[in-house]
């Protein structure tokens, strides 16, 4: 088998066969240890994947596979249906970091035990789940609606893309291998003709099939995007909706049902456009994103307005207190642009990444990496009830981050997304390099005429100045660009050497850039009102506050002592001020509820005499609850 793993081939998640763009390397770039990101993927390699691989130790998700190797299931099975999954993200997420860190043997070891367990657990045929096929056991494949077999190998699969793409053929390909042919015989063009309740099984194939080179995978990929919409999932309770049943892929107008589901089948579904080389498809699912960022996106980034089915809602239906905006689906949101802008080379997929990359990826994990949010709603009106640190939580209820669930989704996924976080920053092309994200750090990448080496020098989002330090750049020079923001307005640019700036599409470009030039840009970073659109009708007559590409809050614990958040107003004629880094002044008024109203009704407005100047602090959204239980929102009332 050939595989596209030469030493010049990327170590990235997402590699499309035909790209004008390639991704940056994660083993030519590296996040400075001290900048934002670099913070967290230090967070998520000395502390997040121990402790989820610790979780998933000690509720007995590991020992599934042991028990399905020793013939004990299904007596010993723990957990939920899909509990294989969280082990395959977290053997990515290792996989990845071994990327960053080659040298980490405690690392490797611990990665390599687990693939060892799990291939012990696959069956002769490539067939690999503990949860169906075993005497006692509900038959393989009867229960693609619930039963997660498909989305499971997806996330396998993944797995396996890593450890390839990092250290070339193992056992972990082999064991993906097996699978994905034991998919395509089962599945194929004279096989079950039914797909997998929960999609991820399609990014995945198309993934594999770039690895390995097979059409095959890729083939089989697209006959997944292609069944779904055929009605073939039995709806139940949910509503064929929920596994975006309802209507075909390239017939859908939105992204509808839940929210996880519904992006990785758009994730993959770019892929098997790119690969086939079907613009139609690509268009359609451009015209997707380009509604659903419209009418059912938060302005965190968050994706999923519903509790019910975890799921995004009708169009406009954007309630900031029942926002759901599962972490996942911020994960899913990322891969959905990252593809879209792979295809593409349009800015406005990755200011959405960098927007979920801020206000939902930073949200979810405390800064300690021990305990996460599931869920990312924008207003939390009581404080909840204290979490056991030694107890996996339900979902979502409370202001605090739990250390794990019992549906544990979240977790690895982060992790799996911040160990590969540099390569999201930097893509290049023959003619040039592009810098969409910004984050301290250093990186190579190919261009006709040879490597480019540069390191980027920036505190942003605290700061907006971003400084790209050319240290090597073929002799003929080179095209660099940075992306704009569309929140920025035009940039201050300087330059220092013998490059010429322009401004672009979306950006600022940089030609006839040499070794040892300074490039750089300067962003408007002071703070801003936002305000919805009128016909978010859950936020009429709210506004928000951003600064850079950060959403900020204001939590209960930084109001007068005796108010309650539910009570206070902002001025929107104040201005607002930067008092700290991560800390903006607004000027506000509380307002006493009057219990003698009997009801929240009245045929006039309420005066404003019985209401007192407050000073607002606000701070990043990514910190709520850091500072112990507390109410919150993002969207603040203006003044009446
Ligand atoms: O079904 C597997 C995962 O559990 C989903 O992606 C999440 O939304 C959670 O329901
Ligand atoms: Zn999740």
């Amino acid at each position: 088998m050939t595989l596209t793993t030469s030493p010049t081939t990327p170590i990235a998640p997402t590699l499309p066969t035909e790209t004008e763009r390639t991704p940056a390397s994660l083993d030519r770039s590296a996040l400075n240890p001290s900048g934002y990101w670099g913070l967290w993927q230090n967070v998520n390699s000395t502390v997040m994947i121990e402790h989820s691989r610790s979780w998933m130790e000690r509720l007995g998700w590991v020992d599934n596979f042991r028990a399905a190797a020793d013939g004990t299931l299904p007596e010993r099975r723990r957990g939920r249906e899909f509990t294989d999954s969280d082990v395959y993200k977290l053997i990515e997420a290792m996989s990845w970091e071994l990327g960053r860190k080659p040298a980490d043997a405690r690392l490797r070891a611990k990665r390599d035990d687990l693939v060892r367990i799990i291939a012990a657990a696959q069956e002769p045929d490539g067939y690999l789940n503990t949860m169906f096929g075993r005497p006692g056991q509900a038959p393989r494949y009867s229960d693609l609606e619930w039963g997660h077999e498909l989305y499971d190998y997806g996330h396998l699969l993944q797995a396996a893309v890593a450890a390839t793409r990092v250290d070339g053929p193992g056992l972990l390909l082999d064991i993906a291998r097996a699978a994905a042919d034991h998919i395509v015989t089962t599945f194929g063009d004279t096989g079950d003709q039914r797909y997998c309740g929960h999609p991820n099984i399609e990014p995945a194939l198309v993934e594999f099939g770039r690895l390995t080179e097979d059409e095959r995978y890729i083939r089989q990929a697209q006959r997944f995007v292609e069944r779904r919409g055929s009605g073939r999932l039995r709806g139940g309770e949910m509503g064929q909706e929920y596994f975006q049943d309802l209507t075909p892929v390239r017939e859908t107008l939105a992204l509808h049902g839940h929210a996880v589901r519904a992006l990785y089948l758009a994730a993959g579904a770019v892929d098997v456009a790119v690969e086939q080389g079907d613009h139609k498809l690509l268009r359609t699912l451009e015209r997707q994103w380009e509604h659903t960022v419209r009418r059912r996106t938060h302005v965190t980034g968050g994706m999923g307005s519903r509790h019910t089915g975890e799921a995004f809602g009708d169009d406009w239906e954007l309630s900031p207190d029942r926002a759901y905006c599962e972490t996942c689906a911020g994960v899913g949101s990322v891969m959905f642009s990252w593809r879209l802008y792979l295809a593409t080379g349009d800015q406005r997929y990755n200011d959405l990444i960098e927007r979920t990359l801020f206000n939902i990826i930073a949200t979810s994990p405390a800064p300690d990496g021990h305990s996460f949010f599931y869920s990312n709603p924008l207003q939390q009106r009581v404080e909840g009830e204290p979490i056991d640190i030694d107890t996996p939580s339900v979902r979502s209820a409370t202001s605090e981050r739990a250390p794990w669930f019992d549906v544990s989704c979240c977790p690895p996924n982060v992790s799996r997304t911040l160990a590969v976080l540099s390569t999201y920053a930097v893509t290049s092309s023959a003619s040039g390099v592009q810098i969409v994200q910004y984050a301290s750090g250093t990186w190579t990448v190919d261009v006709d005429g040879g490597p480019v080496t540069f390191r980027v020098e920036t505190d942003y989002p605290r700061s907006g100045t971003v400084t790209v330090v050319v240290e090597d750049a073929p002799d003929a020079g080179v095209t660099m660009s940075v992306r704009v923001p569309s929140w920025a307005g035009t940039p201050i640019v300087r330059v220092e050497g013998s490059a010429v700036a322009h401004d672009a599409e979306r950006s600022t470009e940089f030609t006839g850039v040499m070794s040892g030039d300074t490039l750089q840009v300067t962003f408007d970073m002071r703070a801003r009102f936002v305000s919805p659109a009128p016909q978010v009708d859950a936020l009429r007559g709210c506004l928000a506050v951003e600064q850079g590409p950060r959403v900020f809050a204001l939590e209960g614990i930084d109001l007068p002592a005796g108010h309650d958040i539910a009570d206070i107003e902002i001025d929107p004629a104040a201005d607002l001020a930067a008092v700290g880094p991560d800390l903006v002044e607004a000027r506000g008024w509380a307002r006493s509820d009057d219990p003698a109203a009997g009801w929240p009704y009245a045929t006039q407005e309420p005066a404003h005499d019985d209401a007192f100047p407050v000073r607002l602090l606000l701070r990043p959204y990514a910190h709520w609850g850091e500072r112990g239980r507390t109410t919150m929102r993002v969207w603040l009332p203006v003044i009446a």
